[in-house]
């Protein structure tokens, strides 16, 4: 018999509106859950994102909702001494009262903790039937009540100020690409735990030598309940290949000699060792990685301002290249394992070794953590807080540092987690709104004092907790933070938004490179949200929505989608009337802007003492809702041409290419007889960690007509780990007349809506058919011209067909000559003929500006 047991309440959960009768009583959609999924499941209301009907739905949560189930309780587990029950609410979103047979034994009010509450003296004896009830409030309102009671509206960007006093995903009040969506329910598992003693935590402690040859584990139990002597507990270890390490008792300190070290993707492999606890048939799991983990923060040796601000692993400087992770869909419970697999690989093989979880969303699943450990892929974590100013009041300081410690205990094992961050942008909230922040006051009791009290979670409460908790893992107290303020481009990390926008109206990419800090994680420009191809977004043209009403509704920033058409005016020759050459224009304009930046910033990793840039996090990897927004892909996981020129711009090698033109005027006034003088500079970057020899060809094409001008190739030796410059080249106008590849980058005078690019003939050609791996090769090439972002796409208006396959490269830039090819490969479980698709293309140029009816 056991002397341990779990019992899942996850069967026959009901549920209704609080305030109908119980006849309404309808079955949940599947467990765990939230309202609005049970609704859609029952037709109760239409499907959120088409039409305007996100909308029409806001009724939901302004409702109390009561969620009903009944079970029986176990038999006693073994053991001597008094056994306890405890009911396990891994997340409620987020106010619950919760009653077991008719009694209120428990109250909730941050979606962000585990509740545990005994239930010993209330649970029926064993094989009785029991009732759980949990009836939820609105958060919207319960926050409206907080914040009046308070007495003061909060400061705030984003959603509502109510959101504020709620411990609820930021991003569910609305936000710049979400809907407000109030959702409800328990949205994590619920179960019955049953023990005398039971192990409630095992931390692990990972101590790595500088040499890197030896690695000592401390294990330290944490036990619950009258037996509390740790010796009774079983520590085994296992390697990576199951040999085992070590068997003993209780707390434990274990020596691992030549361990086998845990790499984040591209600088070596992912190894796990196991280590597991037992105590009677109650087993705790835990995949640790060794690796020695270093925040690098040091004076520039070349004299730039500032310090460094780079990740060191295993002791090899890592220049990170990733993307920022907001929830994977607005109903939780509908993501799965494979879900986050799916986005966690779209990163991968989009080069990608980092992944930043932002603070407007939530602690993510288990499985997430999980299977970034086994990719490789390094997470910047974020605590949930962001985008205002937070109340200081004795339930916000606890709650919120009890959901630290809880959040921190599970995760603290993952080797993929580099970094916890104190909050996104509050630090920069403050400055910006003039609060009493005084960066040179380093005493924590005066900041209670000021009107920006909020600095002790971020500067006081969480850093102790970590050092506490966490203590090899760096902490960063706000995203960005670092310097003389939070955007202070030499210190810290920077969010580069504001760039593209404003400072450089005409020309807006020259001279990024010169505003870049030495840790971008965040870089996205407001002007470049894209909508993703509406051959794959609209599956039946009859569907189609006017234009307008569908573009209201998809985009959720409607701020920006002004800017948006400004800066589609300003760079591309453009027409807002017929959608699909808007859709292109918005992905086109995205693809360019991002590659604008990428590759400049990676010119800036210079090897040991000049890490002058240690990385970029692209705004935004992901959406939880189909929106007109910054991600690289969809909310149906559909990449956008963005995605694949990132792909490009994190290649391990790289090449890159910066022109500067320079205008001398013949006298003070002429505005005719100006000489202009451009050169371009050509570089290239080595990220992985061995010298590469190869051939560098750099080759001049006439924009007009695709015609080679002059072309040079010579030998070079990229040294790892750093960019290289290879050549200034320097050409005036009137000079115009004149194996394997590794890397290309195509350099386009800007901006394109000078060149007229509609002479170039893109020819496509399928090829390679392969049935065994589900496969076939494009050729792609051009004539007659040269080709700008071309998007290749299955040639089919039904999106399951077009979602059953996926792209090695898109967003081609072409020059005649060269043939590039791009692999085409149906996903696993896709029915599909590969024999038969067909592959259509669109490239800037192609797409008829008029409206198509
Ligand atoms: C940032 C983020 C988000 C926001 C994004 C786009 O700086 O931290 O709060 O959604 O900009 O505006």
């Amino acid at each position: 018999m056991a002397t341990h047991l779990r019992t899942n309440i996850h069967n026959g959960w009901t549920f209704k509106q609080a305030d109908k009768p119980d006849s309404d009583f309808r079955s949940v959609a599947q467990f765990p859950t939230v309202i609005h999924l049970d609704l859609l499941h029952h037709g109760l209301i239409p499907d959120p994102p088409k039409d305007r009907n996100s909308e029409l739905i806001q009724w939901v949560g302004e409702k109390q909702w009561l969620y009903k189930t009944s079970f029986v309780s176990p038999q006693a587990p073994l053991g001597s001494g008094k056994i306890s029950h405890a009911m396990v609410f891994d997340g409620l979103d987020t106010y619950a009262k919760i009653s077991l047979n008719g009694k209120e034994i428990a109250s909730t009010a941050n979606m962000f903790l585990q509740y545990r509450v005994d239930v010993t003296d209330t649970l029926k004896p064993a094989g009785g039937q029991n009732t759980l009830e949990l009836l939820f409030d609105s958060a919207f309102l319960e926050g409206k009540r907080l914040e009046k009671a308070q007495g003061y509206k909060n400061l705030f960007w984003n959603g509502d100020s109510c959101r504020m006093n709620v411990r609820k995903i930021g991003c569910h009040f609305g936000w710049d690409w979400a809907p407000t969506l109030l959702t409800c329910g328990p949205w994590r598992p619920v179960y019955l735990e049953s023990f005398v003693t039971r192990i409630a935590d095992l931390n692990i402690d990972i101590d790595v030598t500088d040499s890197l040859d030896s690695a000592t584990v401390n294990t330290t139990l944490e036990l619950q309940g009258p037996d509390d002597n740790d010796k009774v507990v079983q520590i085994n270890i296992s390697g990576p290949d199951d040999e085992a390490i070590f068997a003993g008792s209780g707390n434990s300190s274990v020596s691992i000699k030549n361990p086998q070290l845990w790499y984040p993707v591209g600088y070596g492999k992912q190894p796990l060792y196991t280590v597991t606890a037992t105590l009677g048939d109650q087993k705790m799991t835990r995949k640790v990685g060794i690796r020695h983990l270093r925040l690098v923060q040091r004076p520039l040796e070349n004299g730039a301002p500032g310090t460094t601000f780079f990740f060191q692993v295993n002791q090899i400087p890592i220049y990170c290249r990733g993307a920022n992770w907001v929830p994977g869909d607005t109903f939780l419970p509908r993501i799965n394992t494979k879900r986050h697999r799916q986005w966690i690989e779209l990163a991968l093989h989009g080069n990608q070794n980092m992944i930043r979880v932002w603070g407007g969303g939530l602690y993510e699943d288990d499985s997430f953590y999980e299977i970034c450990d086994e990719l490789g892929i390094l997470i910047w974590h974020d605590f949930q807080l962001g985008c205002g100013v937070y109340p200081v009041s004795d339930f916000m300081t606890n709650t919120i540092r009890e959901e630290a410690i809880y959040n921190l205990k599970r995760l603290r094992h993952h080797p993929s987690i580099v970094l916890w961050c104190g909050n996104n942008e509050d630090h920069m909230f403050a400055e910006l709104h003039h609060l009493e922040y005084d960066i040179n006051d380093k005493n924590p009791d005066n900041w209670l004092k000021t009107n920006w009290a909020a600095r002790w979670y971020y500067d006081k409460m969480l850093p102790d907790i970590c050092a506490e908790l966490v203590p090899r893992v760096p902490y960063h107290n706000s995203s960005p933070w670092g310097g003389s303020y939070s955007n202070d481009a030499t210190v810290g990390d920077i969010h580069s938004w504001r760039v593209w926008m404003a400072d450089q109206p005409r020309y807006p990419y020259q001279d990024y490179e010169k505003l870049t800090g030495r840790f971008v994680s965040e870089f996205g420009m407001k002007s470049s949200p894209a909508v993703r191809s509406v051959r794959q977004l609209i599956s039946d043209p009859s569907e189609r929505h006017p234009q307008s009403r569908t573009f209201d509704n998809w985009f959720c920033a409607p701020e920006d989608q002004r800017t948006l058409s400004m800066y589609l005016i300003d760079n591309q020759k453009h027409n807002h009337a017929s959608l699909p050459a808007y859709v292109y224009a918005t992905q086109l304009n995205q693809a360019e802007a991002t590659d604008y930046a990428l590759r400049p910033f990676r010119r800036l990793w210079k090897g040991p003492g000049q890490e002058e840039c240690a990385g970029s996090l692209i705004w935004q990897l992901n959406d939880c809702f189909p929106a007109a927004s910054w991600s690289l892909a969809d909310a149906f996981l559909r990449p956008k041409l963005a995605y694949f020129v990132a792909k490009r711009d994190y290649a391990p090698i790289i090449v890159g290419c910066a022109r500067t033109t320079v205008e001398t005027r013949a006298d003070e006034f002429t505005r005719v007889y100006i000489q202009r003088v451009t050169t371009a500079d050509v570089w290239a970057s080595n990220c992985a960690v061995s010298e590469a020899k190869l051939t560098a060809t750099t080759a001049f094409y006439s924009v007009l007509d695709g015609k080679l001008l002059a072309s040079e190739s010579e030998q070079v030796a990229l040294p790892p780990n750093r960019s290289t410059e290879l050549r200034k080249l320097k050409f005036e106008e009137e000079e115009w007349g004149d194996g394997d590849v590794l890397a290309r980058y195509i350099n386009f005078p800007q901006p394109l809506r000078h060149l007229d690019l509609t002479a170039a003939e893109v020819t496509v050609t399928k090829k390679d058919v392969n049935v065994s791996d589900k496969s076939f090769k494009l050729a792609v090439s051009v004539k007659n011209g040269v080709a700008k972002g071309v998007e290749l796409m299955i040639d089919t208006l039904d999106p399951d067909v077009a979602d059953s396959y996926t792209f090695s490269d898109n967003a081609l830039d072409l020059v005649p000559g060269e043939e590039q090819i791009v692999t085409v490969t149906a996903v696993a479980d896709a029915k599909v003929d590969i024999g038969q698709v067909g592959v259509v293309e669109q490239h800037y140029g192609s797409i008829r500006l008029e409206s198509e009816n």
